[in-house]
């Protein structure tokens, strides 16, 4: 994965030699000789991670951080202050400031890599889930959801029951969000039971690669494959620290690190994971919005053409047949003419409903124009297709409708063009369609109400 990283620091050959060690990984990389300069290029270039030194000449790297997080333009971005090395003071200043990562100095190469691999990474997923939402929200479909209030989970898995016990004890007024302690062995269990964490902080235990399983493990689990993770290793457990945010974790503590630090870095992972989760919801929404029809509830034409195709993959691996009908509505015109259009909506409506009730729930059911819908049947063979084209076609017009204003009922009935598709055929879905589509009109050239079967042409 290539990505861009703006380094901003006063001294040239502390620039020079963090450029040579991070270009080896072909990431493209700018610099800055002041904050000043570090915050323009940041709105500017809009980076994917920023790499501070706590001195950058007219500001300190904490006041360029926490201007880089006050920005709406920057917020999104990584930040990692680079501190001097073993400077507690500077490691919580920086993280108080709103860095996702503190490196100390002296900055070995894979130790950097690792951190800022996992760095790009978040910062890849973040991009492109700001981006689909800004979409959606250009598209003008959603509004973003009021920031929920809802305190958030964190599990602590520590070694032993002591050191989460301690974990607890030391975050005690810092944290506001519902802490669990859980034993490893049962951490799964309980995301399996429903009862998942935004957060999970995990201690490994040198030499057992328990921790590193665990990680790989909420990952590959729908419920916690987002969830931020925290490990927390022993001063001399580097490399299965280190491999540990190759697995997927978000960030590292040192054992015995100052709570507070434990509390901090919480905070930024919650901030990052609600973030997400916001996005994500309004990517939902968003979707949900762009393939349902509003007057029916049914998928629409783009959301059924684009499912078609998935159907008729299936049925070419599987070998099996799929039925395809186009469904009109006979004479819908004089209903407009003869109740108005309101009444013609709800009689959309109605129809949408009973070809819903009417079918399976693998059945695709659309409406695919103004009066017409589709119904996809995957893995039905031509004798069922016509029992249920049949069977629809009678729950259409073997009852009135009662939804005029002045209780007229409503008696309408539909015409269908059925077409098979998969097993030998190998016809393409734009094909199937013209032969439902020219069934259908032989259907309603033969008088309507009825269910006519199409026939490819020799
Ligand atoms: P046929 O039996 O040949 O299908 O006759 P028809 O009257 O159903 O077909 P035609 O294509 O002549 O007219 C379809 C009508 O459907 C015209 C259009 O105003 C109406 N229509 C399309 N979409 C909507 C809608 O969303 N609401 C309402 N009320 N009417 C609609
Ligand atoms: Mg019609």
């Amino acid at each position: 994965m290539t990505g861009s990283i703006l380094i901003a620091d006063n001294v040239p050959t502390n620039r020079i030699i963090l450029k040579v060690k991070l270009s080896s990984a072909f990431y493209e990389v700018t610099q800055a000789t002041s904050g000043a300069e570090a915050l323009a290029r940041a709105r500017s270039e809009r980076p994917n991670l920023v790499l501070l030194d706590i001195d950058l000449g007219d500001m300190t790297g904490y006041a360029a951080c926490a201007a880089l997080k006050a920005d709406p333009l920057t917020a999104h971005i990584a930040v990692a202050i680079i501190t001097p090395p073993r400077d507690q003071e500077a490691k919580i200043a920086a993280l108080k400031a709103g860095a996702d990562e503190v490196l100390g100095k002296p900055l070995d190469a894979p130790t950097l890599s690792a951190r800022v691999r996992a760095l790009m990474r978040a910062s890849a997923t973040s991009g492109e889930l700001r981006r689909r939402g800004e979409t959606v929200r250009a598209l003008g479909f959603a509004e973003a959801p009021a920031t929920f209030g809802r305190p958030g989970r964190i599990t602590l898995v520590g070694s032993t029951a002591e050191e989460a016990m301690g974990w607890r004890v030391g975050l005690r007024g810092m944290i506001h969000d519902e802490i669990v302690i859980e034993r490893r062995e049962k951490v799964l269990r309980a995301v399996h039971d429903g009862a998942h964490s935004d957060l999970y902080v995990i201690s490994t235990r040198p030499g057992t690669g328990e921790g590193l399983r665990l990680i790989s493990d909420l990952r590959a689990r729908e419920a916690t494959r987002h969830a931020g993770i925290i490990v927390v290793h022993g001063q001399q457990e580097r490399r299965e620290a280190l491999m540990a945010l190759d697995l997927g974790a978000n960030d590292l503590i040192t054992r015995g690190a100052d709570p507070e630090e434990m509390a901090l870095r919480l905070r930024t992972q919650m901030r990052r994971k609600r973030d997400a989760d916001l996005l994500r919801q309004i990517l939902d929404e968003g979707l949900r919005l762009v393939s349902i029809d509003s007057l029916t509830r049914l998928y629409n034409r783009r959301y059924a053409l684009a499912h078609l195709e998935k159907i008729a993959e299936e049925a070419r691996t599987g070998g099996r047949h799929f039925a395809l009908m186009l469904i009109d509505i006979d004479r819908f015109k004089s209903v407009n003419d003869t109740f108005g259009h309101a009444v013609g909506d709800a009689v959309l409506a109605e129809v949408g409903q009973r070809l819903r009730d009417s079918l399976r729930g693998m059945d695709l059911v659309a409406r695919f124009g103004g009066e017409e819908f589709l119904v996809c049947m995957p893995m039905t063979s031509l004798t069922e297709a016509r029992a249920a084209a049949e069977r629809l076609r009678v729950t259409i017009c073997d009852r009135p409708m009662t939804i005029a204003p002045d209780g007229t009922p409503v008696t309408v009935s539909v015409s269908i063009g059925l077409a098979m598709g998969g097993g030998p055929d190998r016809s393409a879905i734009p094909d199937l369609l013209a032969v439902a589509d020219q069934a259908l009109y032989s259907a309603k050239a033969e008088g309507r109400n009825q269910v006519t079967l199409g026939s490819h042409a020799a």
